[in-house]
């Protein structure tokens, strides 16, 4: 059983919010195509609270995209984004919502990102999706989404982990890109053994 995941379309991570992603809204029309081939879909929505500890804003003297030693391990610093509420943390507005079946909030605790859907950042804490696609009798995931080098990566990663089949639409991701980043994930995706494909192969 086949299900699309929709990860982070939100106005925050296009162009003109506040941690845009390059190019990041021109994923949309593509998006939007392949909900039509898919009966399941899920969306994910970057949820954090005010002085969320991601934010570099939380943290005197320290910049975005600094990193920090957290509890868990090296934290990049970010703009502050998605904050709960906010028109940045909504989706974003030509994306089809209308067939999404569960969204996964994450980031929403104060000391702890969350990147990936089915862990927190210290890799244990778990968002439960994997209970609700083992429920429904998911096996592949088809993901797209914002950003391909931190919260695609981390959910491709984390979901072959969890023992399901993940296939990553290469022309329907966007990547952040902090030092090399976007090639690193790619690198890393491939060697975990994720399927790389296009929408045209859908
Ligand atoms: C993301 C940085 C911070 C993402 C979320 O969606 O990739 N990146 N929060
Ligand atoms: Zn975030």
């Amino acid at each position: 059983m086949q299900a699309l995941l929709i990860v982070d379309i939100q106005n925050d991570f296009c162009p003109g919010g506040a941690l845009a992603v390059p190019d990041g809204d021109s994923i949309i029309p593509v998006t939007n195509k392949l909900i039509d081939h898919f009966n399941i879909i899920i969306q994910t929505q970057d949820w954090h609270p005010a002085g969320h500890s991601s934010f570099a804003s939380s943290h005197p003297g320290k910049n975005p995209y600094d990193t920090i030693e957290m509890d868990y391990g090296l934290q990049v610093l970010w703009p502050d984004h998605c904050v709960q509420g906010t028109t940045g943390a909504e989706f974003h507005p030509s994306l089809n919502t209308q067939k999404t079946q569960v969204i996964i909030r994450k980031g929403f605790r104060k000391e702890i990102d969350s990147y990936s859907t089915f862990f927190e950042n210290d890799q244990k804490t778990t968002t439960g999706l994997t209970g609700y696609l083992k429920q429904r009798g998911i096996t592949d995931l088809f993901v797209v989404g914002l950003a391909t080098d931190f919260c695609v990566k981390w959910s491709v990663l984390d979901g072959i982990d969890e023992g399901f089949s993940m296939h990553i639409v290469k022309n329907a991701v966007r990547g952040i890109d902090i030092e090399g980043s976007v090639e690193n994930a790619w690198t890393e995706i491939e060697k975990k053994g994720a399927h790389i494909i296009t929408s045209e192969d859908i």
